[in-house]
Formats: structure tokens, sequence, C-alpha cells
């Protein structure tokens, strides 16, 4: 009796290993051996079953948690700028971060009352200065330096985020031109190649976002926050940080 109880103390004091993609068992088998339309409409219903939707209201927290500085539990990384900043100052003043859109709300539309608005996929600590010098401009290369935020370059109708998030970034707008298609009196996202300032449902650039997503790899950081997502909030996860040969299969 001792002999199976000291055994089961053991095994509860070993550390679990959790590997990149140890939730994703099983999650995307409907989608395999699939390609093209079938393979996007297949993703479609995966993402889209069973998942949470927060309020806006809630996304402040999530984001405490989701984007954490791996390296200071007290901060988030502001995904742009790449600053480390105080989690306590969320909010709208100088100073502070707020939620950024990574796919503008006026490329809808939709707002912070529908899931489009508040899915944490997308949504990302910002300055407020920085968030609102990016607005609702499509994702391109060019432009001048964006002051605060190095790295990041931006004219009048694009944005150009700093290396080490170009990928995180197309992924994050891969996912949402999968997971919304129309339904439920919210827009069809999709990707197009223009820079439109909103008005459509449309994003762009889809050539340059690909060209993105190929030169910096999915990392540890959106690894860990996709599995934060899924397990804790929305109970969904993006199947482009998951397997990235899909982007060429759906997006192409
Ligand atoms: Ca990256
Ligand atoms: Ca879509």
């Amino acid at each position: 009796m001792l002999t199976v109880l000291a055994g089961l103390l053991a095994l509860a004091a070993t550390p679990v290993a959790a590997p990149a993609a140890a939730s994703d068992a099983g999650y995307y088998d409907a989608a395999r051996g699939l390609s093209g339309a079938r393979l996007k409409g297949a993703l479609h219903d995966i993402i889209s079953t069973g998942t949470t939707a927060l309020s806006y209201r809630k996304v402040w927290d999530a984001l405490k948690v989701t984007d954490e500085d791996p390296s200071n539990p007290a901060n988030v990384i502001l995904v742009y700028s790449g600053t480390s900043r105080s989690k306590a100052r969320n909010g709208g003043g100088r100073g502070d971060w707020n939620r950024e859109h990574v796919w503008p709300q006026s490329h809808g539309p939709f707002d912070t009352r529908d899931t489009p608005g508040t899915d944490l996929h997308h949504l990302r600590p910002e300055d407020v200065t920085i968030n609102s010098g990016r607005g609702n401009k499509d994702f391109d290369n060019g432009g001048a330096p964006v002051a605060r935020a190095p790295g990041n370059r931006s004219d009048a109708d694009s944005w150009e985020p700093r290396d080490a998030v170009k990928g995180d970034v197309a992924r994050m707008v891969f996912y949402m031109a999968v997971r919304y298609e129309g339904e439920s009196r919210l827009p069809d996202l999709e990707l197009d190649d223009a820079t439109t300032h909103g008005g459509t449902p449309l994003l762009g650039r889809r050539p340059v976002l690909l060209a993105w997503h190929d030169r910096d790899p999915v990392d540890a950081f959106e690894r860990r926050r996709n599995e934060i997502i899924f397990e804790r909030y929305q109970h969904n996860r993006n199947p482009f940080i998951d397997h990235p040969e899909w982007v060429d299969e759906v997006f192409g």
C-alpha cells in the first residue's frame, strides 16, 4: 500500500512536458488529406465548432495571460512595438496599451459586440498611440519608420510590422479569413491584393502576407498563446500556427 502511494505521489510530482501540439491530437482529423477549398471548408467547420466568445471587457484580462512577457510576468509584450509594458497600464490614455484588432473592424464591418471583434486569435496589446497610427491600414511593405516602434513602417494606406511579428500578423489574418465565412449575419472576411482603408470585408495585401508567413516561421510565443486560447478561453485553434504548410494549400 505504501509502495503504491509512493508511486502515485512520484507520478503526481513528475512535471508533464507539454509538446507544442499536445492539445491538437485529433482536432484536425476532418481536414486530413484535403486541399484547396475543401480544406478551407473543413478548417472553418473545425475552428467554428464548440467555441466560446468573450465579452470585450474580458479581453483585457485574457490578453494579460496570452501576451504575457515570458521574462516578466508583470508585463505584456506589445505586438508592433515589441515593448514590454506593465499589465496594469491597460486603458485609453497616453502611455497605456489597448486592444489592437489586427484585422481592423472597418474591414468588415464588425464591432466589439460581434464575435470577430472579441476574437483573441487576432487581438493583441499595443500602445494606444501606435494602435491609432496603424488605424485600419492594410498590410504592405514600405513607408516611413514609425516612432517608438522600431522596425515598423507606415505610409498613407499601409502598415509594415517589425520582422519578428510579420509571420504572426499574417497567420492571424489567415485565421480570420477562414473563421468568418458570412454566417450569423457577420461579414465573410477574405484577403485581397489592395490597400483600401476598409469599407469592405477585405484585407490586403495577400502576396505580401504570404511572403511574411514564409519569412517569419511560427515561433514559441505564437504556439503558447494558441494553446492558452484553446485550453482556457475560446476552445478553438489557429490552424496556420499548428500546420503552417496549410497556408499555401488554402491561400496560395
Ligand atoms: Ca514571429
Ligand atoms: Ca472568409
